[in-house]
């Protein structure tokens, strides 16, 4: 997968260099480019921002700017040395890539949503700061990608840099061969509309508190059985909505029986 980012701070996407994702870049699972939006601008003061038509606080982003750095993004330019656009490889694109826009206006960004988007060959986001971006902007998008505006939940960020660390954390995760072990992605919060049940490690008792005794029997079923009981059952406690949409055909036939 190829992603781009466009902001103007690329300093704030340093960590994508670190950890399970700087390994995935290191061993060419994802290359990931970041570039500063105020590069693609043409004024000596390197102007991003002016003020709202109609009036109201705060400052909007320009389209010129934003154009200039998608279109140079969706030509293929702007890639890293060594990958297929920057050699100019003849085999063009068959699908718009994505152009997600982080903001708090957006559709949720969810575990399925992440699934969805690791499918894509190309991912770009366009980190709006202040009030947003011209909307123009997003129209003429339209044209060269498919426009998502993405929001991480009902609070607001003061732009979208700590959005874009978190959604590609996320979806960069799901990539084949980045998380070392594919099971762990099985049996975590939200892969089956539930929370995770607990976990416990050594040792067994641990300032007069034990690990739960099923988990030293040794009987895996009855192992499965309270650890599926303990997601309902914090899935209950902490997050009644998602009980309220748990689709019923999800239920296993031994939770039909136990419950
Ligand atoms: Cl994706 N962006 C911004 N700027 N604020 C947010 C958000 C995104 N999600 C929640 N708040």
């Amino acid at each position: 997968m190829r992603i781009d980012v466009v902001s103007i701070f690329p300093e704030y996407l340093a960590p994508l260099g670190l950890s399970l994702i700087g390994k995935a870049r290191q061993d060419g699972l994802l290359e990931l480019n970041v570039h500063d939006l105020r590069t693609f601008t043409t004024d000596k003061h390197r102007t991003v921002d002016d003020t709202p038509y109609g009036g109201g606080a705060g400052m909007v982003m320009k389209p010129e700017p934003w154009a200039q750095a998608l279109e140079s993004i969706a030509s293929g330019a702007c890639a890293e040395a060594g990958s297929p656009e920057a050699e100019g490889s003849s085999a063009g694109p068959t699908t718009k890539p994505v152009l997600i826009v982080p903001s708090p206006a957006g559709e949720r960004f969810t575990q399925a949503l992440a699934y969805e988007l690791a499918e894509e060959d190309r991912l770009v986001f366009a980190c709006g700061r202040y009030e947003g971006i011209d909307e123009r902007v997003m129209e003429w998008a339209a044209g060269h990608f498919t426009v998502r505006p993405v929001s991480l939940g009902d609070y607001v960020l003061n732009g979208g840099e700590v959005a874009v660390l978190a959604m590609v954390e996320a979806i960069g995760r799901l990539l084949p061969g980045v998380v070392g072990n594919p099971e762990s992605l099985v049996e975590e919060s939200h892969s089956d509309g539930l929370l995770e049940y607990p976990v416990y490690t050594k040792p067994s008792a641990w300032r007069d508190r034990d690990v739960p005794a099923v988990l030293l029997s040794g009987n895996h079923g009855k192992i499965a059985q309270w650890r599926r009981h303990e997601q309902f059952r914090r899935t209950a406690e902490r997050r009644p909505d998602l009980l309220a949409g748990f689709d019923a055909g999800r239920l296993t036939r031994a939770d039909r029986t136990a419950f």
